[in-house]
């Protein structure tokens, strides 16, 4: 297919008006055939840009290594370009819009010189559903299309769905680095600096612009721009919920099957829940989605969540048979590897995979690498933030139910970070304001997966959307509260609870095992959702008792009681922060309800000292 056999004359238009300003050499359509994504990766294997893997071991699967200087979401150069600073919040970078497009029209010009422009029109979510969003991304990278044919559903059926005036979202993206006649890569990857680097959303006029990064969230543009910064705006105006958050399937012993949400910040783990292997028999969990959820009121007033990804983009560091069997699965073919060591016999290997690296690898950054364990300061062979992008279908526990285009009925929604000390294993919300409350002040220990902020700090990230947000998070709040007070009655709503797999004992030893031990806690939140729960009211909110959780092998009662205790002057703490520190970047916008609720919170903890 060529250009001229589309018949939406925006689309059309729009990627004229592109090429005009970007002059590539030539513009490709893409079908989402197999035979087309097969061409890419040829081209880039023949390049240089990526080597195929052992056809054994990992059929159909190559590995990218990407610049040094470009190798996470760069939030320092993310923008939500509102009409206004204060529409954009607090929490974001903001730059006025028609500024912002004039530097970046500057940026785009002859940006694609030497290169082929991809044109991929695609859908967040599953074909056809209410719920989905359809887009079309036009970048300058094959490496781009190729992970965008896992992630979303792109190709003729998009185009077929669009018809001649369907409405999409225009996202535009440039790896920054036009081809001098006669230029090639040499097989290296193509980026911009850092300075030039824009990862722009326009969520009045709904569009993105991304220039400079060919990685990940910033080059991706279906996934954090879209379904999370664009679609937070469509959700607030269309009234329903768009989030980071992992959706699985519980299944009880007897067969009664519930849907459950969970936000925690990058790199805590979602995926590892998302295809957990329960420890208590008779238990099952399967995996609908790992990182995004759109959540919207169905006719009977229930929240049904759809995921709008297709694939998984899953951090690989520390992925091994023992933490996430599926995953591992998952990407056991056809799966595009980004980052990770490369071993002698061209498989992959990374830390944190369960075994040694086997002899002398090629560490991401195409050197020569042996493990020397004895050397605490050897540099990883796999980047931290080094990825897996594979299609969800491949995933051994994936629900059959994962792309029903009506979504599954939210039972319960779980938020969580990583927090050594005073938050217990779990506690459920009274009611949905005190779960937006709860969801507000997520806060957790910061590692990887971002460039711009020290590993170690704790840092407050409400509802895991500090990143994601394309509007005042004040006013996100506030939605959240009215999409609660548009329910029907709070009994069709889902439970809120807040979970923390990550406490430690002052010594630093970890309390509770996680991964197919949360499925304890599962459990509970389960059971809670029925009413049959052993429960406690705290000041912080529904507890379990102390035998209400089943206790792992070597979770001792001491411990389940440290896990489970309210730790008084920690939640004191806790709330001194919020007061001084997190709540007053939002000024006005701060909903009543929540300062409410902190105020409560504060005298219940006071009144049980
Ligand atoms: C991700 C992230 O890549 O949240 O999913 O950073
Ligand atoms: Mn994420």
């Amino acid at each position: 297919m060529t250009l001229t056999d589309i018949k939406h004359k925006k689309l059309v238009d729009w990627v004229n008006e592109i090429a005009k300003m970007t002059t590539p050499d030539n513009i490709v359509i893409c079908n989402g055939s197999q035979k087309q994504y097969d061409e890419l990766i040829e081209l880039q294997v023949n390049s240089g840009l990526c080597v195929r893997l052992n056809e054994e071991k990992k059929p159909g699967c190559v590995l990218f290594d990407s610049d040094p200087s470009d190798v996470a979401r760069v939030e320092k150069r993310t923008f939500i370009a509102a009409p206004t600073a204060e529409e954009a919040g607090p929490t974001n970078n903001w730059i006025d819009p028609a500024e912002l497009k004039a530097t970046m029209t500057g940026l785009y010009t002859g940006c694609m010189k030497g290169r082929t422009m991809y044109v991929i029109p695609f859908s967040m979510g599953p074909l056809g559903s209410p719920i989905s969003k359809l887009g079309v991304e036009i970048t300058d990278s094959a490496y781009v299309v190729n992970n965008m044919m896992i992630m979303t559903r792109v190709g003729d059926k998009v185009l077929e769905l669009l018809g001649t005036d369907g409405e999409f979202i225009p996202c535009l993206h440039s790896v920054g680095k036009p081809l001098q006649e006669g230029e090639t890569d040499g097989g290296k990857w193509p980026c911009a600096p850092m300075d030039d680097k824009y990862i722009s959303q326009f969520p009045a006029t709904r569009e993105i612009w991304s220039y400079g990064s060919g990685y990940g969230g910033n080059a991706l543009l279906g996934k954090k721009c879209l379904a999370l910064r664009i679609a937070t705006v469509i959700a607030r105006d269309e009234g329903w919920l768009a989030e980071h958050m992992l959706i699985l399937k519980v299944t009880s012993p007897e067969g009664e099957s519930k849907y459950v949400t969970a936000a925690f910040p990058s790199a805590c783990g979602k995926t590892n829940l998302a295809m957990l292997i329960p420890t208590i028999p008779g238990w099952k969990v399967q995996t609908i989605g790992d990182d995004i959820a759109w959540m919207k009121p169905g006719a009977d007033g229930r929240l049904y969540a759809i995921n709008p990804e297709a694939g998984f983009f899953g951090v690989a560091p520390g992925t091994s048979a023992q933490s996430n069997y599926n995953a591992l699965a998952a990407a056991s073919k056809n799966t595009i590897f980004t980052n990770v060591a490369l071993t002698a016999d061209k498989d992959v290997w990374w830390e944190g995979i369960g075994y040694d690296a086997p002899g002398e690898v090629i560490d991401w950054n195409g050197n020569p690498w042996t493990q020397n364990k004895a050397d605490k300061s050897q540099k990883p062979a796999a980047h931290p933030n080094s990825r897996f992008t594979a299609p969800a279908g491949q995933c051994p526990c994936i629900a059959e139910e994962w792309e029903d285009p009506n979504g599954v009925p939210v039972s319960a929604i779980l938020f969580g970070g990583r927090r050594p000390s005073t938050i217990p294993l779990v506690h459920m919300a009274r009611n949905w304001n005190h779960g937006v409350f709860l969801g507000s002040i997520v806060g957790s220990e910061v590692t990887a997966a971002t460039l711009d902020v020290k590993a170690g700090t704790i840092r407050r990230d409400p509802f895991a959307m500090l990143p994601f947000c394309g509007y005042n998070m004040g006013d996100y709040f506030k939605h959240w509260i009215e999409v609660g007070a548009a329910a029907p009655s709070a009994d069709v709503l889902p439970k809120i609870f807040y979970v923390n797999w990550f406490r430690k004992t002052a010594e630093g030893k970890w309390l509770w095992p996680g991964y197919g031990d949360n499925s304890r806690v599962l459990k509970w939140v389960f059971e809670c959702c029925n009413g049959t729960a052993k429960t406690v009211d705290t000041p912080i909110g529904i507890m379990p008792t102390v035998d209400a959780i089943d206790r792992p092998e070597g979770v001792t009662e001491e411990d389940m009681k440290a896990l489970l205790t309210v730790d008084v002057d920690g939640w004191l703490k806790e709330v001194e922060d919020i007061r001084t520190n997190h709540y007053p970047k939002f000024g006005s916008h701060l909903p009543q309800e929540l300062a409410e609720m902190l105020d409560t919170l504060e005298a219940s903890l006071k009144a049980s000292k």
